[in-house]
């Protein structure tokens, strides 16, 4: 029996288009405020449903170990291109799978099994690629970590400076998944350049708010940047790498063969189209409005009796501390689901609930601006998780998803959602 290669996917795998289709629903109907989440364009998820995913192309552009690549070629051309634009750097690495195998492949390239890393630590809102013993970072390399003071919710930079003269490591990392400040990254290179280390910034959190002109770049102060792309950033779920030219050898290996196999090229060409969706002016003002929203959500909560970790947010994300309310993470991240608002429960600084339960949530604002959501709808938003959590009955909890899906309606998402999904 020969395949019918021209079928569409509800024919094809009725079950599986279903299951994507009641995921649109969910996306388009509820309230997206997890930090880490956006909505990727119709034109990127276009480019990622390609046949160029049929391709093998392990190698570079003009250097690979396949036949048929000259337009692959091309496309891998136009993201490097467009990303060296995007954040003036000197060299790009545009096939990493993900954040964690980009930092995993800058590691490799920096560090020796064995050598110490400083990062910040997990709990106060670093990252698990960042040497955490249950990551293979973790096992490979030592690691010492920095935190925040507990008092303030900031990073300590004399902490930093003075962990890194005793602990002497040979790279230093900015950067995290919970830390709503932005990061002095001349510091930390002064603080590298003094035990002469390397300093690599984790930019997959703000990636957008740089790319956008919304915080300062870390591209002038880094030896070596690694990101995601689906976050802030806007475009396909994937990682990128960009060093200065005197490593670009040693990433470009360590990434292939060192990392990975075959690059993604669909992936490549919808990072090459999110790239250049982030050069435009649009991009800018998006990336303006997403630090406006989160600011406005971080003081209508404050106003309603919520703890700010660190009193605002200079940035795309906010962590509550939900002790005054009497709340864990967990509950409130279960309730504010059953109100279709999505969020996640988060440690906060010196937790005293374990990281399955938490005191905190982290809130993000990315995917509701891309919505076209603004100042006044982050007021109504921070009402709805107000009344959720205060009141959460069946009775109120429906009342309040009826108030969420008021809200989604007017800001619709993937109107021409038919051809995306079937
Ligand atoms: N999972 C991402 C986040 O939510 O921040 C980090 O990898």
């Amino acid at each position: 029996m020969t395949l019918d290669h021209t079928a569409r996917l509800n024919d094809v795998d009725p079950e599986i288009s279903d299951l994507i289709a009641r995921e649109l629903r969910r996306q388009q109907e509820g309230l997206e405020l997890i930090a880490s989440e956006n909505f990727a364009s119709r034109a990127v998820l276009e480019a990622s449903g390609t046949l160029l995913t049929n391709k093998y192309a392990e190698g570079y552009p003009s250097r690979r170990y396949y036949g048929g690549c000259e337009i692959v070629d091309q496309i891998e051309q136009l993201a490097i291109d467009r990303v060296k634009r995007l954040f003036e750097a000197e060299h790009a690495n545009v096939q990493p799978h993900s954040g964690a195998q980009a930092n995993f492949a800058a590691f490799m390239a920096l560090l020796e099994p064995g050598e110490l890393l400083l990062a910040m630590s997990l709990p106060h809102g670093g990252h698990l690629s960042h040497g955490h013993p249950v990551n293979h970072s973790g096992k490979i390399w030592r690691a010492v970590h920095y935190g925040v003071n507990p008092a303030t919710g900031w990073i300590d930079y004399d902490e930093v400076r003075e962990v890194a003269r005793r602990e002497r490591p040979r790279l230093i990392i900015a950067g995290g998944s919970a830390y709503s400040r932005i990061l002095d990254f001349k510091i930390f290179r002064e603080i590298a350049d003094e035990i002469e280390a390397v300093l690599l910034v984790d930019m997959a959190h703000f990636a957008g708010l740089v790319a956008g002109g919304a915080h300062p770049s870390p591209v002038p102060h880094a030896h070596v940047v690694t990101s995601t792309t689906h976050k802030t950033l806007r475009g396909p779920r994937s990682g990128i790498i960009l060093c200065r030219k005197e490593l670009a050898k040693a990433i470009d290996r360590s990434v292939f063969p060192g990392t990975q196999g075959g690059p993604m090229q669909h992936v490549i060409a919808a990072k090459a189209v999110a790239f250049e969706e982030a050069l435009t002016p649009e991009f800018r003002e998006y990336a303006q409005a997403v630090v406006g929203n989160a600011k406005t959500l971080s003081k209508e909560l404050a106003g309603r009796g919520y703890a700010i970790v660190s009193g605002g947010t200079d940035t795309h994300l906010l962590l509550v501390d939900l002790r005054p309310k009497g709340l864990t993470g967990k509950d409130a991240e279960a309730i504010l689901g059953r109100a279709s608002i999505t969020v996640n429960k988060n440690t906060i600084p010196d937790d005293p609930q374990s990281p399955f339960v938490t005191s905190g949530i982290r809130l993000g604002t990315p995917a509701l601006t891309t919505r076209g959501m603004g100042p006044v709808e982050m007021v109504r938003v921070a009402a709805l998780i107000d009344r959720a959590l205060a009141e959460p009955d069946d009775d109120n909890l429906a009342n309040v998803r009826k108030g969420v899906h008021e809200l989604t309606e007017a800001f619709p998402l993937y109107r021409n959602h038919v051809e995306i999904v079937a």
